[in-house]
């Protein structure tokens, strides 16, 4: 697929998938909570697409779409979601506490920013062995006010590690508006604290996502350190499907709607020639197909016994 049709599939397969969660979610078929990106799509496909192999994300509840774009197959992450014994966690889990460390994804834990740390202690390893890979940390706005979050870039500020810190600022920390729990407008101003530089772009414009990540992640790469990157955006949904974000506005919603990244991006494909609606209408067809069939797998696949759920708690050796 050639590249400027690849990015628009991915940016469509993200939006498709978690599409098709909300509606499962209302029909109840979905066992946990779901906390879609509907409307960030941008910032998830330009900070994930570059990445090799070898680079380790982390993701927080609402990165569904790193996954995707970091080559889980669909189907596993569908059976995950549906909290089946074939899925990422064996069914311990519903949604996203999993990952996969074949694929480079570093499972998350629910306490928000706890990843940070983590991703660090991995840059690290990185470091010390001389391998040229990196950690690249999500994050909300919310989550940079914890502790973790500052421990985090100030250990990665001190041992310039080759990680890439991106806070995806959608406004909203479940109800909490931002002006009411930071008395900063750019989080990424925080990373000065720690002697590296932060970074606001448009996180609904996926140009300008990948170059102010892709500058980041070459400069992680090449030894020069970490950098913070504020993507500012938009969650379209509430926190999570119950939640009927009564706490904004219907005009701030359709403000944010019109800088879509998905149509800000068929703009993009229309200037260069292509004819929107027949990409859309064929790479629409595309993904479609993809998650049904993800959704076909998933429901197929057997609920776990329950007495292996005690697996896996203690390492059986220590090498
Ligand atoms: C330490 C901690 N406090 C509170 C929560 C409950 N909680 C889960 S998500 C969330 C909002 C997080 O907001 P933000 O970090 O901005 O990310 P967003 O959900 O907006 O993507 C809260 C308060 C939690 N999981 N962990």
């Amino acid at each position: 697929m050639e590249r400027d049709i690849e990015l628009y599939y991915n940016l469509r397969l993200v939006r498709e998938f978690e599409d098709r969660l909300s509606k499962m979610h209302h029909q109840g078929r979905i066992p946990g909570g779901v906390y879609s990106g509907l409307g960030q799509e941008a910032l998830v496909v330009g900070s994930v697409y570059g990445l090799k192999k070898e680079d380790f994300i982390f993701p927080l509840h609402r990165d569904l779409g790193t996954f995707l774009v970091k080559g889980l197959d669909p189907g596993l992450l569908m059976a995950q979601i549906l909290g089946k014994k074939t899925g990422l966690s064996g069914g311990r889990d519903s949604f996203l506490h999993a990952g996969s460390l074949t694929l480079g994804i570093y499972g998350a834990t629910s306490m928000l920013a706890s990843t940070l740390p983590v991703a660090c202690g991995v840059a690290l390893k990185f470091k010390m062995k001389g391998e040229p890979n990196v950690a690249m940390s999500f994050f909300g706005e919310g989550a940079s006010s914890r502790g973790d979050f500052h421990e985090a870039l100030n250990f990665a500020g001190v041992q310039k590690l080759p990680v890439v810190f991106i806070c995806e600022n959608n406004q909203y920390a479940f109800s909490t508006p931002q002006s009411a729990q930071m008395a900063i407008e750019d989080v990424a101003d925080r990373a000065a604290g720690y002697g590296f530089k932060g970074h606001v772009c448009s996180g609904n414009d996926l140009f300008s996502v990948m170059q102010t990540v892709g500058r980041a992640v070459e400069l992680a790469r090449a030894g020069g350190g970490p950098s913070l990157i504020e993507c500012k955006t938009y969650r379209y949904s509430g926190h999570s499907e119950h939640d009927k974000a009564a706490y904004r506005t219907q005009e701030e919603l359709i403000e944010w709607e019109s800088r879509d990244p998905i149509e800000r991006y068929e703009f993009y494909l229309k200037k260069k020639g292509h004819d929107p609606d027949a990409v859309a209408a064929d790479i629409g067809t595309k993904v479609k197909a993809v998650v049904d069939e993800a959704v076909r797998f998933a429901e197929s696949q057997p609920d776990p016994d329950g007495p292996e759920a005690m697996d896996g708690l203690y390492a059986t050796s220590v090498n």
